[in-house]
């Protein structure tokens, strides 16, 4: 049987070999458990001590000792080697570069014309007017027939209507609000309208078959010529400013009695004359005039006792002219190299 020396000395020898082959922490872990564990041969050769002769005891219990304190070191710098030769590795697979640019994020915006209607609706409920809706799909009774439309009237024709069915239509204007608002609601009534019309008509720089008006609506005891001009006159310098200039014209609508409409000077020729303002250097934005009796009366409303005034604002008429915009199909076509020129 070999020496105390002879058997230290295979051990370390042993470990050795084994703590090359040793790759990753946990590998380590296990050897040091076979070595220095309380069934290790470190614990074995302890044992065996007890088979010395006395006075060679000593000498070599401190040999053990010795060896266990070389394995303890040799562990505790394999360790420390390995965690850093870890991290090292874990670091090169989640490499960053910190100095790349950021991806770029794209902030959302509202669409110009719902800008223009949210800015129409503040500066009509600071008059005092509430939001009401309307429906995009009713009947030739509320678009038409209770509006005082006489039945061969040619807004009634296929060609400017869209018919879903014999009863049914897609709205042409969001006057049709008016007489549903009348028959909901008792006087004083001081409504805005904003929704989406649809027309068949030819499409322009300037029309489209599909487009936005607000419908302003007012009812009351004594509500006079003076009111309409005064608030629309006032509206008209809050959303264009008062440089902007505009002319009031009488015009003919079947539900009110006088009407008008209202031009704005043409952006785009300053006046000279171009095909947006059809070469009138003027571009028509709302029509307007006092409820006709006729109107009243469907919606259960007496015209002897009260009197209103209503107006249909274009919408895309107005945000061409406060955004400088020359062609109408732009707000449709959903091109974003035009939609975030308004952010
Ligand atoms: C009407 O629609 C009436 N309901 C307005 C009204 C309301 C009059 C209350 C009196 C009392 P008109 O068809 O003119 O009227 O349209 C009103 C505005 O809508 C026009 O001045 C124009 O700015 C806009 N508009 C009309 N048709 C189109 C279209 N095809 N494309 C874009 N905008 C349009």
């Amino acid at each position: 049987m070999a020496s105390l020396p002879e058997q230290i000395g295979e051990l370390r020898f042993r470990f050795m070999q084994e703590l090359q082959e040793v790759s990753g922490s946990k590998d380590l872990e296990t050897l040091k458990v076979k070595y220095l564990g309380k069934k290790g041969p470190l614990q074995s050769l302890m044992q065996e001590l007890r088979h010395c002769l006395p006075e060679e005891r000593p000498h070599s219990g401190k040999l053990i000792n010795d060896l266990k304190e070389e394995l303890v070191s040799h562990f505790e710098h394999s360790a420390a080697r390995l965690k850093t030769q870890e991290q090292d590795r874990q670091f090169q697979k989640e490499w960053l570069d910190a100095t790349l640019p950021g991806r770029r994020q794209f902030r959302g915006a509202l669409h110009p014309i719902t800008q223009v209607i949210h800015r129409i609706i503040d500066i009509f409920t600071e008059m005092g007017f509430s939001v009401r809706l309307g429906p995009d799909i009713d009947t030739d009774f509320f678009n038409f027939e209770g509006l005082n439309f006489p039945p061969d009237h040619p807004a009634r024709d296929m060609q400017d209507t869209f018919y879903l069915s014999n009863h049914s239509i897609l709205r042409t204007h969001t006057s049709n609000v008016q007489v549903h608002a009348m028959q909901e609601c008792k006087p004083p009534l001081r409504i805005i309208a904003p929704g989406r019309c649809f027309r068949n008509e030819d499409i322009s720089a300037r029309s489209h078959v599909f487009f936005h008006q607000v419908e302003v609506l007012y009812i009351d005891k004594n509500v006079t010529f003076a009111d309409l001009f005064a608030t629309m006159d006032e509206f008209l310098s809050k959303l264009l400013g008062e440089k902007a200039e505009t002319r009031f014209r009488p015009s003919y609508f079947p539900f009110v009695e006088p009407g008008l409409e209202v031009d704005v000077r043409c952006i785009s020729c300053k006046g000279s004359g171009c095909r947006i303002c059809k070469h009138s250097g003027w571009l028509e934005v709302f029509g307007a005039g006092m409820v006709h009796p006729n109107v009243l009366r469907k919606g259960n409303i007496d015209p002897e006792e009260y009197s209103g005034f209503a107006a249909g604002l274009g919408i895309e008429r107005l945000t061409m002219l406060m955004r400088d915009i020359r062609d109408i199909r732009l707000f449709t076509e959903n091109d974003i190299r035009f939609l975030e020129q308004f952010p």
